[in-house]
């Protein structure tokens, strides 16, 4: 064995860093290590062209090792993932000993060339690979691809002497139609592509060659085939092949090929223009330290994270004055403006977004144009772009990036944008999980419970398996439409009516955020867990492991699900109640025992296992850093009275996961269209968007001494840490713009000016200064100490009309159905409640004890049938009424898409703070007598505990003390005990609060349900 030490490549372009065979050592349902695909293209580009060595799929075409690993040709690309597909595609090949025709039924993809990754060079701007001088279709023959936004030359150099000089073609999953068409002196050929997945339609192929074949043969029509030139008897042979496509024409193909590349522009020149913009790309960001591998891996990352979302825009105008338009995906017409895809937001919200605010915030509007076209095309937003809306993953992920962005201070389309979030949170429409795959699953039932139960609930992605993290998501991109409805509602003038919609939804929709809550039990020291309809636990603590995933949990288990990023303080409250201490402490716990559990890779009821095995392997407990549940988690030690333990797990992150780029390698998991690699890239640099969706950046450890960004916008940031090492990774201090804090994070702002300046001192042990004040941890929803506030419905479903008065709660109404109303459905078979009109429709909701509501929502059943005008009143007797609020000018509408008589539309309607009180009747009267008016549910909203009552307490004490000691296990039967005699303390305390009360209530609850014997 030979042990030496090579020398650093000496590296002169940026761009050369980069290497993009990282992660294509992967392939599907093993452990991967980045399933990536190697792409060359331009940053955002159009086309992918990618050196292929797998025949086997189309999904992850190049295998770096194994009987795979032999050169089938480059490949036109759109490849969206491994685990969504590929459209769009032609592959190109070359050939140097066919002379017998009939061998062009040989598909590309059956064929392959042997070769060695040392002549090969795998670069952004270029890739070339010169076969091997035994492989027996191509001997020594040199592919090359460089490429344009919608072009690219393909080279092919044959050596002196070869027998024969083929370009092989072929249409592969394209085939139904497609066929090659010459133009006159055999220079120019056109053909399709007819892979047409997902939205995709015919793509045209326009190819020029540097000389006219001498033939040309194909299997058939809508076949594989070869061109045939002719070879040099004692010279090189050198082919040079332009190629353009496009999804709109022939002639458009035509025109983007003549724009892009000029035509006395052969490869070795737009091999250079290529490589200009990739440096200029990358050059947005300058390092200066590290060592040469974080060099590659900090590049190689960047480039992965800008080479996602693809654009489908074509410029059918000029170079000077360019007209940009693209195939819909939707409507299949061409039309007007940018469009991206190949995106799953459930991944990308996360940190690649947020990136390209940070960094080029200019692209980041013309992206986010491309993606609101969506919502402006079909009125949704999917989950999954590639190119139409695909079913894939849990939450509308979408809202978060906007409300990001915008925080950020990107200018786009904000009404828009805002409009396709509040859709997906608002409503239930007939396309929820149809062709569409629009808005959230189980909106119908999860508005109105404030999480989706795991039983009885299925139509969504993943069945009813993923339900939980229906529920989660919900939570966080609620968090996201409250972000924005802020900052929209802080443009407006007070007392407008657009001022008074943006509260009345920041208002709702931050109560929604902290509906996490819901799910957490704070049975064995706290843990989020799958509920069912009937508010108790899909599993008794017995049953409860969690290192299982499944059970509710999308793609991990409970202790990658212990942590959401939204609401750290509330978090750290519910962990500091269940354990009996102080929050930050108990959240610290927390984190710590998750890092430092068993690796395990324990399928539970899912029956995947690769994400397991990935997680298990990065050795760090049960945190899975190898997937996105998992991705904010050593950031929430900033929440904690430990947060130095963040620079730990981010910097072991950093060193460990992101290795083996020498052999394909690189990632510990799927990099998932760039998310993981941006993770990378702000990690790096000591920024993280943690609470994502209200602009704030929390600081971790940066690995560079100096990095330097120059955005786009001619902003530039500057981030110092001098001396910064393995073991000096602890920040003892910051200063930004000379002001020095201690607070862990930056104000949305700060980002933003024109020059920022970040300065670090770091250390060796942790600081004891740096984010230890309570007031230095990011913002969070909850403020204070107690439980996070829940907003709940305090109306019953079960509801007699027999009006006014008594113990019971009752309606008084002249409309009929109106258990429709209560029944916590939007949606169901003829199920809403009706006004004939013929007089003012009125509803009194009587309680049977008062109760403070502080909001109320109304639910359209459709919009021609939606209240327009109407007066809310609260009564202390039933009998005299104070007007709390007056609505006019209302609608339930959507301009965009609306669909016919099947949007179900929530919506909130504050009541101000100075009118709230303990009302026993409530009434609203509309006001437009002579209209129908439908409605498919109504909410009265107060905070969780508003309505308990001593009586109520009182009984549940009773039932408790009526359970069989003998039917539990002693420490069951101990726990309640306590839960018992904590209850009757609060019932004897004469003051006792209506917090304390339904605390007390919801503990002796919880207890029942939770220790069965
Ligand atoms: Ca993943
Ligand atoms: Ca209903
Ligand atoms: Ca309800």
């Amino acid at each position: 064995m030979e042990i030496f030490e090579q020398a650093d490549p000496k590296v002169e372009n940026l761009a050369d860093y980069v290497n993009i065979l990282r992660g294509t050592y992967s392939t599907g349902n093993a452990p991967a290590r980045g399933l990536n695909v190697p792409i060359v293209a331009t940053p955002f580009g159009f086309n992918y062209w990618v050196p292929t060595t797998d025949g086997s799929t189309d999904n992850t075409p190049y295998a770096y090792s194994g009987a795979e690993a032999r050169f089938k040709g480059i490949k036109i690309s759109h490849v969206a993932s491994n685990w969504i597909g590929e459209s769009g595609t032609y592959y190109f090949s070359a050939d140097s000993t066919t002379t017998d025709y009939s061998a062009v039924g040989n598909a590309i993809r059956n064929r392959g060339s042997v070769f060695s990754h040392e002549n090969e060079i795998a670069k952004p701007y270029y890739y070339g690979v010169t076969l091997n001088a035994d492989d027996a279709a191509a001997p020594n023959v040199k592919v090359e691809v460089t490429p344009t936004e919608h072009a690219a030359v393909l080279r092919f150099t044959f050596p002196a002497g070869a027998e024969a000089c083929n370009i092989m073609f072929d249409p592969v999953n394209a085939r139904s139609r497609s066929i090659i068409e010459f133009n006159a002196d055999k220079t120019e050929f056109h053909t399709t592509s007819e892979n047409k997945a997902n939205g995709q339609t015919t793509m045209h192929i326009v190819g020029q060659f540097s000389q006219a074949p001498v033939a040309w043969h194909s299997a058939g029509k809508g076949s594989m085939g070869m061109f045939q030139f002719a070879p040099n008897e004692n010279k090189e042979t050198v082919i040079e092949m332009k190629v353009a496509t496009s999804f709109i024409s022939k002639a458009q193909a035509q025109h983007a090929l003549l724009m892009e590349i000029a035509g006395d522009e052969g490869f070795d020149k737009v091999q250079a223009k290529a490589l200009k913009i990739w440096n200029d790309t990358l050059g947005s960001i300058e390092v200066v330290g590290g060592s040469y591998h974080e060099r590659v891996t900090f590049y190689s990352n960047l480039y992965r994270a800008f080479v996602y979302p693809t654009s489908l825009a074509e410029n059918t105008g000029t170079n000077e004055q360019p007209h940009w338009q693209h195939y819909s995906p939707y409507t299949g017409k061409v039309v007007d403006g940018q469009f991206v895809y190949n995106n799953g937001f459930w991944d990308t919200f996360r940190t690649a977004w947020p990136l390209y605010s940070i960094v080029a915030p200019e692209k980041a509007t013309q992206l986010l144009d491309g993606l609101i076209q969506h919502y402006r095309e079909q009125g949704w937003i999917p989950r999954w772009i590639a190119p139409a809306g695909t079913d894939c993953m849990v939450g509308t992920n979408s809202d978060n990036i906007f409300a990001d962005a915008l925080n950020r201070g990107v200018t786009f389309d904000v009404e828009a944008a805002y409009a396709s979030a509040l859709r997906n949170g608002s409503v239930y429409s007939v396309n929820n999980g149809k062709n569409s795959y629009s808005g959230r699953a189980h909106m119908d039932g999860m508005v109105f419970r404030g999480y989706v139960p795991q039983d009885g609930v299925t139509g969504g992605w993943g069945g009813s398996e993923f339900n939980f993290s229906w529920s989660m998501e919900g939570s966080g991109t609620d968090f996201a439409i409250a972000s924005m409805a802020k900052y929209l509602r802080d443009q407006e003038g007070s007392e407008s009516a657009a001022w008074q919609k943006y509260n009345d939804e920041y208002l709702y929709f931050t109560a929604r955020a902290t509906n996490y809550v819901h799910l957490f039990n704070e049975s064995m020291g706290g843990w989020f867990r799958a509920k069912k309809s009937d508010g108790t636990w899909l599993q008794t603590d017995e049953q409860f492991d969690p290192t299982a995933q499944g059970y509710g949990y999308c793609e991990d288990n409970a202790y990658n699900y212990a942590f959401p990023p939204y609401d750290g303080q509330g978090l750290a409250n519910l962990y500091g109640m269940a354990r009996d201490r102080d929050g930050q402490t108990a959240l610290g716990d927390k984190l710590d025992e998750a890092y430092s559990a068993v690796g395990t890779a324990n399928p539970g009821s899912w029956t995947g296992h690769k994400e397991n095995w990935e997680g298990r392997d990065a050795k760090q407990g049960q945190i899975h850093m190898t997937n996105q549940p998992a991705h904010h988690i050593p950031y929430m030690y900033l929440y904690t009275d430990r947060p130095w333990r963040t620079a730990e797990f981010v910097r072991d992150t950093l060193d460990r996961l992101f290795v083996g780029e020498e052999v394909g390698q690189g990632y510990l998991g799927d990099d998932d269209n760039g998310e993981l690699s941006a993770w990378y890239v702000l990690s790096s640099m000591g920024l993280y968007p943690l609470t994502n969706g209200n602009g704030v950046t929390a600081i971790g450890t940066p690995l560079f001494e100096k990095v330097t960004i120059h955005r786009d916008d001619g902003h530039t940031i500057t981030i110092s840490a001098p001396g910064v090492s393995r073991e000096n990774k602890y920040v003892q201090s910051l200063s930004v713009n000379g002001v020095e804090q201690t607070a862990t994070y930056l104000m949305p702002e700060v980002l933003q000016r024109e020059t920022v300046t970040l300065e670090f001192t770091m250390g060796t042990t942790p600081s004891k200064t740096w984010g230890m004040k309570g007031a230095d941890m990011p913002p969070s929803i909850t403020e204070g100490t107690g439980r996070p506030q829940l907003l709940v419905d305090h109306t019953k479903t079960e509801v007699s009309t027999v009006g006014g008065g008594g113990n019971e709660d009752t309606i008084a109404t002249n409309a009929i159905n109106t258990e429709k109303l209560f029944n916590n459905k939007a949606h169901d078979a003829n199920g809403y409640a009706s006004w004939d009109g013929k007089e003012n429709g009125y509803l009194i909701y009587h309680f049977s004890s008062p109760i403070q509501i502080s909001m109320y929502t109304l639910t359209s059943w459709d919009a021609e049938h939606s209240p327009k005008a109407w007066k809310f009143y609260g009564s202390m007797n039933g009998e005299n009424w104070t007007e709390l609020d007056a609505r006019s000018n209302q609608s339930f509408a959507w301009d965009i898409n609306p669909t016919n008589g099947g949007d179900k539309y929530t919506r909130p309607f504050a009541i101000s703070e100075e009118d709230q009180a303990g009302y026993s009747d409530y009434k609203i009267e509309f006001e437009n007598a002579g209209q129908e008016i439908y409605l498919a549910e109504l909410e009265l909203l107060g905070g969780e505990f508003a309505g308990a009552t001593k009586e109520a307490l009182l009984a549940a004490i009773q039932e408790v003390e009526g359970l069989t000691q003998a039917n539990y296990a002693p420490e069951s039967w101990n726990a309640l005990q306590t839960v018992l005699k904590s209850a009757k303390i609060v019932h004897e305390k004469e003051a006792a609060t209506h917090e304390e009360i339904g605390a007390a209530i919801s503990a002796l609850n919880n207890a029942v349900s939770l220790w069965f014997a």
